[in-house]
């Protein structure tokens, strides 16, 4: 139900499960969590996240496996799929969700986990739990405001109202609409920032995601230390002198 598949320096996972348009089960939610896994033992540097089927990147938590169960097996489950799509924000290469066509609940929820989110034109995007008696359980109450506000976090919420990619586009959601298919753009995106060394986009990427959560004077403390580091990395001189001597930099990740 999750292939896990490698296009040379990028992983690719794609939800596999088109004739529910790719729900997430429980047990789909694990197999994300292991080909992650698996795909931070491989040498690359990007993750991508796709839909199979062409209609939907994924329409949510699996409705029909919700009903009827034990408070604490939903408690639990909404940590496993938090824990899950938490592991994205620390993973050793920033992650795309390269949003094909519906991304509604808990499938919003994986796209806005990824560090980038590149929509198809027709893509839909909402957290339509309010209209089931629910609320999101996989961190789109606290990752949606991050994103676009607490104003259009709370109105997306509160309504359930479905976003098309324009307005997704114009609200931050996502990063960029593909002309053509969104899986290229996802993987030209990547292809803007492979080339760069992992420890500097690992402290960037750590420094902006602490920006929101943290007081501006600790956040600051933060950038000094991250970028101290950056500094008295092999890649940062291997940058510098690059510079200096009119040549194009070659990392090599130290
Ligand atoms: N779950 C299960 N099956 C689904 C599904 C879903 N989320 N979405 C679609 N399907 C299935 C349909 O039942 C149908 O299967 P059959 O009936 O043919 O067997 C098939 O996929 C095709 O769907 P449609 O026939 O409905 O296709 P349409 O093109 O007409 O409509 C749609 C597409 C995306 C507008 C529609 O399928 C739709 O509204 N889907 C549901 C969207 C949604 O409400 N998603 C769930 C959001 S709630 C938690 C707390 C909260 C949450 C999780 C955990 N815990 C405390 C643990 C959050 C939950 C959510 O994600």
């Amino acid at each position: 139900m999750v292939n896990l598949t490698r296009d040379g320096d990028l992983a690719v996972i794609t939800l596999d499960r088109p004739e529910a348009l790719n729900a997430l089960s429980f047990a789909i939610i694990r197999d994300i969590g292991a080909a992650i896994d698996e795909a931070g033992t491989w040498d690359i540097r990007a993750l991508i996240f796709t839909g199979a089927g062409g209609k939907a990147f994924c329409a949510g938590a699996d409705i029909k496996e919700l009903m009827g169960r034990p408070l604490m097996a939903e408690r639990a489950g909404a940590e496993l799929g938090q824990r899950t799509f938490a592991r994205l924000d620390g993973f050793k290469v920033p992650s795309l969700a390269a949003i094909n066509g519906y991304a509604f609940g808990g499938g919003l929820e994986l796209a806005m986990a990824c560090t980038f989110r590149v929509a198809s034109p027709k893509a839909k995007m909402g957290l339509p739990e309010i209209k089931l008696g629910l609320i999101p359980g996989y961190g789109g109450t606290q990752r949606l405001p991050r994103l676009v506000g607490e104003a259009r976090a709370l109105e997306m919420v509160l309504t359930g109202r479905t976003v098309g990619a324009d307005e997704a586009l114009a609200m931050g959601l996502v990063n960029r609409l593909a002309e053509g298919e969104v899986l290229d753009l996802a993987k030209a995106f990547a292809a803007e920032f492979t080339g760069f060394g992992l420890p500097a986009l690992s402290f960037a990427r750590d420094a902006v995601q602490r920006a929101l959560g943290t007081p501006l004077a600790e956040g600051l403390r933060i950038e000094a230390d991250l970028s101290t580091l950056a500094y008295r990395t092999q890649d940062a001189a291997e940058g510098l002198a690059a510079f200096v001597e009119k040549r194009k930099p070659t990392f090599e990740d130290r």
